[in-house]
């Protein structure tokens, strides 16, 4: 199951990996297995994905689940992928009220192993308490030391930050009414384009989110963590498109449009993962490897 705040990549991963699957383009650790019912939505953000726009966001309201059902060559084993497409916003709100919607509650029963999506292309989490500070003290000049303080701003639960509130979010879920337990954890850096040039997944979240990463470290799943570009770059929304003439607004995909195949521009970092395999985590996530 996929969980993560706004924006942290959960939709543009589900339409890429069902791209990557569907069209057989690339070898991957796990197979199209067989489908039957409705993937209309799934086809439909493919289909956005290929044509290089970004995905929609998911609305508060909409809640997708779909089933990918997958194979695995080496052991001929079935995996069925349940992608619980929840918005982000769900979450956030949950953090905010403490309150949890039945539908999403529902939605995790019986949840064994996760997928936690954080993305490296948000700033939210980089001012430290120790920046702050160093910052505060370069400032600290006699100009701006005067009486007019602002008034403080109150303060607003969905501004925490993102770590903090993955972290709650992980904790409650494994305490009453929802007590789940957890056997595997797998954490998804997304839009891994923008990562920093070491492009090491594991150093990224140590260095980004510490507090998320002690917290993985004495919990009690297995965790492991991937460095995934599924977009490979930046892309435009198509409800909302940047003029036909501002060429940046289209830099990106215009290069990523001229890749003769399309899974090309996925990115897969960490545990040996071949550059484009999306189900690498996957297959490692449904226990067929690595005890
Ligand atoms: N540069 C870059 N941006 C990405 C990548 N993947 C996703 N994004 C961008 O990140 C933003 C959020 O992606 P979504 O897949 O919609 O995230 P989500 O978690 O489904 O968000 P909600 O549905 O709003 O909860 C969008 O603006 C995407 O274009 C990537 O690989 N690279
Ligand atoms: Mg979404």
């Amino acid at each position: 199951m996929a969980v993560g705040l706004q924006s942290s990549g959960k939709t543009t991963f589900a339409a890429a990996l069902w791209y990557l699957i569907d069209s057989g383009e690339m070898p991957t650790s796990l197979r199209k297995g067989k489908h039957t019912g409705d993937h209309s939505y799934l086809e439909m953000l493919a289909t956005r994905w290929e044509e290089g726009w970004q995905v929609p966001r998911t609305k508060t309201l909409q809640q997708e689940v779909i089933t990918m059902n997958l194979k695995d060559p080496a052991t001929s084993k079935d995996v069925a992928l349940q992608f619980v497409d929840l918005s982000g916003e769900t979450f956030e709100k949950a953090f905010a009220t403490r309150i949890l919607g039945r539908n999403a509650a529902d939605a995790f029963e019986g949840a064994r192993n996760l997928m936690l999506f954080v993305s490296a292309n948000d700033a939210r989490d980089d001012l430290t308490m120790i920046d702050v500070a160093m910052q505060l003290q370069d400032n600290t000049n006699e100009e701006l030391v005067s009486d007019d303080r602002s008034e403080e701003a109150k303060f607003n639960a969905a501004k925490t930050p993102r770590q903090v509130q993955a972290v709650d979010f992980l904790e409650s879920l494994q305490h009453p009414p929802l007590s789940l337990s957890l056997d595997r954890l797998v954490v998804i850096i997304s839009a891994w384009d923008k990562a920093p040039e070491h492009n090491d997944p594991d150093r990224w979240l140590r260095e980004r989110m510490p507090l998320l990463d002690q917290y993985l470290r004495n919990s009690g799943p297995m965790v492991r963590i991937y460095g995934v570009s599924a977009q490979g770059g930046d892309l435009p929304d198509l409800d909302n498109p940047p003029a036909k003439d501002d060429a940046a607004g289209y830099l990106d995909q215009k290069q990523l449009l001229s890749l003769a195949k399309a899974s090309k521009r996925i990115q897969v970092v960490g545990h040996a993962a071949v550059e484009h395999d999306l189900t690498h985590p996957v297959r490692w996530l449904s226990g067929l490897e690595g005890e």
